[in-house]
Protein backbone atom coordinates (compact mmCIF):
# COMPACT_ATOMS: atom_id res chain seq x y z
CA UNK A 1 0.00 0.00 0.00
CA UNK A 2 1.18 3.13 -1.08
CA UNK A 3 2.34 5.81 2.01
CA UNK A 4 -0.01 8.20 1.25
CA UNK A 5 -3.03 6.05 1.22
CA UNK A 6 -1.91 4.44 4.29
CA UNK A 7 -2.14 7.97 5.77
CA UNK A 8 -5.25 8.76 3.80
CA UNK A 9 -6.85 5.51 5.38
CA UNK A 10 -5.10 6.34 9.21
CA UNK A 11 -7.20 9.84 8.38
CA UNK A 12 -10.25 8.21 7.95
CA UNK A 13 -10.19 6.19 11.34
CA UNK A 14 -8.73 8.87 13.36
CA UNK A 15 -11.97 11.24 11.98
CA UNK A 16 -13.96 7.94 12.95
CA UNK A 17 -12.39 7.32 16.51
CA UNK A 18 -11.87 10.38 18.37
CA UNK A 19 -8.75 10.70 20.47
CA UNK A 20 -9.90 8.75 24.00
CA UNK A 21 -7.84 10.26 26.98
CA UNK A 22 -10.11 13.12 28.65
CA UNK A 23 -9.92 14.61 32.36
CA UNK A 24 -12.57 14.92 35.01
CA UNK A 25 -12.66 18.61 36.14
CA UNK A 26 -13.96 19.14 39.95
CA UNK A 27 -16.59 19.75 41.18
CA UNK A 28 -18.20 17.09 39.37
CA UNK A 29 -19.58 16.42 42.62
CA UNK A 30 -23.39 16.41 41.56
CA UNK A 31 -25.75 15.61 38.65
CA UNK A 32 -25.38 19.47 37.48
CA UNK A 33 -21.72 19.51 37.91
CA UNK A 34 -21.16 16.21 35.42
CA UNK A 35 -18.37 16.30 33.23
CA UNK A 36 -19.57 15.61 29.80
CA UNK A 37 -17.93 12.61 28.19
CA UNK A 38 -18.38 10.44 25.00
CA UNK A 39 -18.30 6.90 23.53
CA UNK A 40 -14.70 5.66 23.24
CA UNK A 41 -13.40 8.24 26.14
CA UNK A 42 -11.08 7.28 28.99
CA UNK A 43 -11.21 9.11 31.89
CA UNK A 44 -7.43 8.87 32.80
CA UNK A 45 -6.18 9.78 36.72
CA UNK A 46 -9.45 11.29 38.33
CA UNK A 47 -9.46 11.33 42.39
CA UNK A 48 -11.94 10.77 44.44
CA UNK A 49 -11.85 11.88 48.42
CA UNK A 50 -12.47 9.91 51.22
CA UNK A 51 -15.73 10.72 51.50
CA UNK A 52 -18.66 12.36 49.43
CA UNK A 53 -20.55 11.79 46.44
CA UNK A 54 -17.52 11.33 43.84
CA UNK A 55 -17.15 12.45 40.11
CA UNK A 56 -20.07 12.47 37.83
CA UNK A 57 -20.47 12.10 33.82
CA UNK A 58 -22.54 12.84 31.45
CA UNK A 59 -23.16 11.24 27.89
CA UNK A 60 -25.00 10.55 25.15
CA UNK A 61 -25.64 6.64 23.68
CA UNK A 62 -26.19 5.65 20.54
CA UNK A 63 -29.43 2.49 20.34
CA UNK A 64 -28.23 -0.58 19.53
CA UNK A 65 -25.61 -2.30 21.62
CA UNK A 66 -23.54 -2.65 24.84
CA UNK A 67 -22.03 0.09 26.65
CA UNK A 68 -19.59 -0.38 29.27
CA UNK A 69 -18.33 1.46 31.96
CA UNK A 70 -15.03 0.26 33.38
CA UNK A 71 -12.71 1.64 36.25
CA UNK A 72 -9.23 0.49 36.48
CA UNK A 73 -6.12 1.54 38.86
CA UNK A 74 -4.13 4.80 37.73
CA UNK A 75 -1.25 3.93 39.41
CA UNK A 76 -1.93 2.71 42.90
CA UNK A 77 -5.34 0.57 44.00
CA UNK A 78 -8.97 2.24 44.59
CA UNK A 79 -11.95 0.73 45.65
CA UNK A 80 -14.52 2.19 43.24
CA UNK A 81 -18.67 1.76 43.43
CA UNK A 82 -20.59 2.96 39.78
CA UNK A 83 -23.87 4.28 39.30
CA UNK A 84 -25.74 4.24 36.34
CA UNK A 85 -28.61 6.50 35.93
CA UNK A 86 -30.90 7.63 33.12
CA UNK A 87 -31.59 11.30 32.35
CA UNK A 88 -33.91 11.39 34.81
CA UNK A 89 -31.53 10.71 37.60
CA UNK A 90 -32.66 7.06 38.23
CA UNK A 91 -30.77 4.70 38.84
CA UNK A 92 -30.39 2.48 36.65
CA UNK A 93 -27.50 0.10 37.35
CA UNK A 94 -25.09 -0.27 40.52
CA UNK A 95 -21.58 -2.07 40.62
CA UNK A 96 -18.95 -2.27 43.13
CA UNK A 97 -16.58 -4.83 42.24
CA UNK A 98 -17.03 -5.75 39.03
CA UNK A 99 -13.93 -4.29 37.52
CA UNK A 100 -10.34 -5.60 38.48
CA UNK A 101 -9.58 -6.51 41.99
CA UNK A 102 -12.14 -3.77 43.77
CA UNK A 103 -12.78 -1.80 40.67
CA UNK A 104 -16.37 -1.37 39.07
CA UNK A 105 -17.81 -2.36 35.54
CA UNK A 106 -21.36 -1.67 34.19
CA UNK A 107 -22.44 -3.46 31.61
CA UNK A 108 -25.89 -1.77 29.89
CA UNK A 109 -27.48 -2.20 26.90
CA UNK A 110 -29.04 1.26 25.07
CA UNK A 111 -32.53 0.58 23.43
CA UNK A 112 -33.33 4.41 22.46
CA UNK A 113 -30.69 7.42 22.07
CA UNK A 114 -30.42 9.10 25.25
CA UNK A 115 -28.87 11.27 28.12
CA UNK A 116 -27.27 9.35 30.88
CA UNK A 117 -25.39 9.69 33.88
CA UNK A 118 -22.14 7.79 35.54
CA UNK A 119 -21.45 8.50 39.41
CA UNK A 120 -17.80 6.93 40.59
CA UNK A 121 -17.80 7.08 44.32
CA UNK A 122 -15.25 5.06 46.52
CA UNK A 123 -16.29 2.38 48.65
CA UNK A 124 -13.05 1.89 50.42
CA UNK A 125 -9.90 1.97 50.86
CA UNK A 126 -6.91 3.14 48.30
CA UNK A 127 -5.79 6.24 47.80
CA UNK A 128 -8.48 7.41 45.56
CA UNK A 129 -6.79 7.83 42.01
CA UNK A 130 -8.88 5.80 39.62
CA UNK A 131 -9.39 5.71 35.45
CA UNK A 132 -12.47 5.16 33.81
CA UNK A 133 -13.55 4.15 30.04
CA UNK A 134 -16.57 4.57 28.49
CA UNK A 135 -16.93 1.97 25.88
CA UNK A 136 -19.91 1.87 23.05
CA UNK A 137 -20.21 -1.44 21.31
CA UNK A 138 -22.20 -1.32 17.65
CA UNK A 139 -23.75 -4.02 17.40
CA UNK A 140 -22.29 -6.56 15.05
CA UNK A 141 -24.75 -8.00 12.22
CA UNK A 142 -24.60 -11.57 10.89
CA UNK A 143 -21.84 -12.80 12.77
CA UNK A 144 -22.72 -15.21 15.13
CA UNK A 145 -24.45 -17.79 12.71
CA UNK A 146 -21.68 -20.27 13.74
CA UNK A 147 -21.09 -21.79 17.44
CA UNK A 148 -17.66 -20.94 17.04
CA UNK A 149 -18.38 -17.33 16.64
CA UNK A 150 -21.41 -17.22 19.20
CA UNK A 151 -22.23 -13.53 20.23
CA UNK A 152 -20.74 -13.01 24.18
CA UNK A 153 -23.35 -12.75 26.77
CA UNK A 154 -20.32 -10.64 28.93
CA UNK A 155 -23.01 -8.89 31.23
CA UNK A 156 -26.49 -9.73 33.14
CA UNK A 157 -28.86 -8.84 33.03
CA UNK A 158 -28.68 -9.39 29.12
CA UNK A 159 -30.25 -7.75 26.50
CA UNK A 160 -29.87 -8.23 22.81
CA UNK A 161 -31.97 -7.63 19.00
CA UNK A 162 -30.91 -9.73 16.28
CA UNK A 163 -32.21 -11.93 13.40
CA UNK A 164 -32.16 -14.76 12.19
CA UNK A 165 -32.85 -13.60 8.28
CA UNK A 166 -29.71 -14.58 6.02
CA UNK A 167 -28.22 -16.46 8.59
CA UNK A 168 -26.73 -20.07 8.29
CA UNK A 169 -27.76 -23.17 9.65
CA UNK A 170 -25.26 -25.13 11.79
CA UNK A 171 -27.37 -26.93 14.16
CA UNK A 172 -30.53 -27.94 14.81
CA UNK A 173 -33.87 -27.11 12.40
CA UNK A 174 -33.40 -26.18 8.95
CA UNK A 175 -33.47 -22.40 10.04
CA UNK A 176 -31.07 -20.05 10.19
CA UNK A 177 -28.91 -19.72 13.83
CA UNK A 178 -27.47 -17.62 15.97
CA UNK A 179 -25.56 -18.30 18.67
CA UNK A 180 -24.81 -16.96 22.16
CA UNK A 181 -22.29 -18.16 24.63
CA UNK A 182 -22.40 -17.50 28.54
CA UNK A 183 -20.23 -18.17 31.46
CA UNK A 184 -21.81 -19.67 34.44
CA UNK A 185 -19.21 -18.68 37.68
CA UNK A 186 -21.52 -20.75 40.56
CA UNK A 187 -24.40 -22.99 40.23
CA UNK A 188 -27.99 -21.31 39.68
CA UNK A 189 -31.20 -20.80 37.93
CA UNK A 190 -30.85 -18.94 34.20
CA UNK A 191 -33.85 -17.28 32.23
CA UNK A 192 -33.97 -17.04 28.89
CA UNK A 193 -36.45 -15.37 26.76
CA UNK A 194 -36.69 -14.92 23.02
CA UNK A 195 -39.39 -12.16 22.06
CA UNK A 196 -40.91 -12.18 18.06
CA UNK A 197 -43.52 -11.24 16.13
CA UNK A 198 -42.14 -12.30 13.02
CA UNK A 199 -41.56 -15.88 13.32
CA UNK A 200 -42.10 -19.07 15.38
CA UNK A 201 -38.75 -19.11 17.33
CA UNK A 202 -36.92 -21.84 19.35
CA UNK A 203 -34.06 -21.69 21.82
CA UNK A 204 -31.66 -24.50 22.72
CA UNK A 205 -28.73 -24.73 25.44
CA UNK A 206 -25.55 -26.75 24.15
CA UNK A 207 -22.84 -27.03 26.13
CA UNK A 208 -20.08 -26.91 23.87
CA UNK A 209 -19.65 -26.38 19.80
CA UNK A 210 -21.63 -28.03 18.31
CA UNK A 211 -22.83 -30.53 20.73
CA UNK A 212 -24.51 -31.13 23.94
CA UNK A 213 -27.50 -30.59 23.26
CA UNK A 214 -29.11 -29.65 26.37
CA UNK A 215 -32.80 -28.44 27.20
CA UNK A 216 -35.14 -26.47 24.64
CA UNK A 217 -38.27 -24.27 24.22
CA UNK A 218 -40.30 -23.25 21.15
CA UNK A 219 -43.27 -21.63 23.84
CA UNK A 220 -42.99 -18.49 24.97
CA UNK A 221 -44.75 -15.86 26.98
CA UNK A 222 -43.66 -13.20 24.15
CA UNK A 223 -45.50 -12.98 20.86
CA UNK A 224 -43.95 -15.98 18.75
CA UNK A 225 -41.15 -16.28 20.99
CA UNK A 226 -39.95 -18.66 23.79
CA UNK A 227 -38.55 -18.93 27.04
CA UNK A 228 -36.23 -21.19 28.66
CA UNK A 229 -36.03 -21.79 32.14
CA UNK A 230 -32.31 -23.41 33.01
CA UNK A 231 -32.99 -24.62 37.08
CA UNK A 232 -29.89 -25.14 38.92
CA UNK A 233 -27.40 -25.07 35.74
CA UNK A 234 -23.92 -26.12 36.74
CA UNK A 235 -21.10 -23.84 37.08
CA UNK A 236 -19.27 -23.60 32.89
CA UNK A 237 -19.59 -22.31 29.79
CA UNK A 238 -22.76 -23.02 28.09
CA UNK A 239 -23.71 -21.63 24.36
CA UNK A 240 -27.66 -20.69 23.16
CA UNK A 241 -29.20 -21.62 19.74
CA UNK A 242 -31.39 -18.56 18.63
CA UNK A 243 -33.47 -20.02 15.20
CA UNK A 244 -36.99 -20.66 13.86
CA UNK A 245 -38.88 -23.78 14.11
CA UNK A 246 -38.50 -24.67 10.50
CA UNK A 247 -36.89 -23.48 7.69
CA UNK A 248 -39.39 -20.75 6.77
CA UNK A 249 -39.60 -19.18 10.09
CA UNK A 250 -36.99 -16.73 10.42
CA UNK A 251 -36.54 -12.73 11.30
CA UNK A 252 -36.00 -10.34 13.72
CA UNK A 253 -36.11 -11.36 17.45
CA UNK A 254 -34.59 -9.85 21.15
CA UNK A 255 -33.01 -12.26 23.44
CA UNK A 256 -32.79 -11.52 27.72
CA UNK A 257 -30.60 -13.71 29.46
CA UNK A 258 -30.75 -13.26 33.32
CA UNK A 259 -30.07 -15.03 36.52
CA UNK A 260 -32.84 -16.12 39.22
CA UNK A 261 -31.66 -14.32 41.90
CA UNK A 262 -33.49 -14.31 45.48
CA UNK A 263 -36.02 -11.88 46.30
CA UNK A 264 -34.19 -8.85 48.17
CA UNK A 265 -36.55 -7.44 50.43
CA UNK A 266 -37.46 -3.60 50.36
CA UNK A 267 -35.79 -1.81 53.31
CA UNK A 268 -37.91 -0.80 56.06
CA UNK A 269 -38.76 1.05 58.79
CA UNK A 270 -35.56 3.91 58.21
CA UNK A 271 -34.36 5.78 61.05
CA UNK A 272 -32.27 9.07 61.12
CA UNK A 273 -30.48 9.96 64.61
CA UNK A 274 -27.41 11.32 65.73
CA UNK A 275 -23.98 9.45 66.76
CA UNK A 276 -21.35 12.27 67.76
CA UNK A 277 -22.78 14.68 65.93
CA UNK A 278 -22.71 12.60 62.65
CA UNK A 279 -26.05 11.43 60.88
CA UNK A 280 -26.57 7.94 61.75
CA UNK A 281 -28.81 5.91 59.72
CA UNK A 282 -30.66 2.89 60.84
CA UNK A 283 -32.89 0.53 59.03
CA UNK A 284 -33.85 -3.11 61.43
CA UNK A 285 -34.62 -5.31 58.57
CA UNK A 286 -32.28 -8.22 59.57
CA UNK A 287 -32.74 -9.39 55.77
CA UNK A 288 -30.39 -11.34 53.21
CA UNK A 289 -29.33 -8.89 51.41
CA UNK A 290 -25.41 -8.80 49.96
CA UNK A 291 -25.39 -4.91 51.37
CA UNK A 292 -27.33 -1.65 51.10
CA UNK A 293 -27.05 1.06 49.16
CA UNK A 294 -27.31 4.60 50.25
CA UNK A 295 -28.69 7.62 48.42
CA UNK A 296 -28.62 11.05 49.54
CA UNK A 297 -30.46 13.93 47.96
CA UNK A 298 -31.31 17.96 48.21
CA UNK A 299 -35.10 17.38 48.25
CA UNK A 300 -37.26 15.07 49.14
CA UNK A 301 -38.48 13.72 45.91
CA UNK A 302 -34.92 13.84 44.32
CA UNK A 303 -32.63 13.19 42.67
CA UNK A 304 -31.25 10.53 44.75
CA UNK A 305 -27.59 9.83 43.79
CA UNK A 306 -25.05 6.96 45.47
CA UNK A 307 -23.71 8.09 48.76
CA UNK A 308 -21.88 5.14 49.52
CA UNK A 309 -22.32 1.41 50.58
CA UNK A 310 -23.20 -0.49 54.03
CA UNK A 311 -22.79 -4.39 54.67
CA UNK A 312 -24.37 -3.46 58.22
CA UNK A 313 -27.99 -2.85 58.21
CA UNK A 314 -27.26 1.16 59.74
CA UNK A 315 -24.76 3.53 58.17
CA UNK A 316 -23.24 6.90 59.74
CA UNK A 317 -22.78 9.40 57.07
CA UNK A 318 -19.45 10.71 57.64
CA UNK A 319 -19.89 14.19 55.61
CA UNK A 320 -22.18 15.06 58.16
CA UNK A 321 -25.01 16.26 55.45
CA UNK A 322 -22.24 17.16 52.86
CA UNK A 323 -24.09 20.11 50.41
CA UNK A 324 -27.13 20.12 52.47
CA UNK A 325 -28.07 16.87 51.45
CA UNK A 326 -30.69 15.93 53.53
CA UNK A 327 -32.87 13.34 52.81
CA UNK A 328 -32.05 9.79 52.54
CA UNK A 329 -33.19 6.59 51.38
CA UNK A 330 -31.76 2.93 51.26
CA UNK A 331 -31.62 -0.01 48.88
CA UNK A 332 -31.13 -3.45 49.51
CA UNK A 333 -28.87 -4.79 46.41
CA UNK A 334 -28.65 -8.90 46.31
CA UNK A 335 -26.33 -10.52 43.39
CA1 LIG B 1 -12.70 13.64 41.26
CA1 LIG C 1 -15.75 15.14 42.22
CA1 LIG D 1 -15.37 -1.65 44.51
CA1 LIG E 1 -30.75 -24.30 12.47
Amino acid sequence: MKLSLVIAVLLVIASVVRPAIVFESESNNDFALADVIQCGDTVQCAGLDAMGSGDFYRFALPPGDSTYLTTFACGASCNTFICLYDASFNLLSADDNGGVGEFSRIGYFCQTASDYYAQVFRAGGGDGSYSLSLDCISREVGDHDLCSSARDVSFLPYYDEGTTTGALSEAGTAAGDVFYHFSRPYQGNVLVQICSEFFDSRVQLLTHCVGGFGDDSDMGTCQLGADLTLFALQEGDYFLLVEGTSAPQMGDYSIEVSFAVPPCPTVAGLVLGRVGGLPFLDWPTYSEADYYFVEQSTNVDGPFEGLAISYDSYYTDSTGFLQQKRFYQVRAICQ
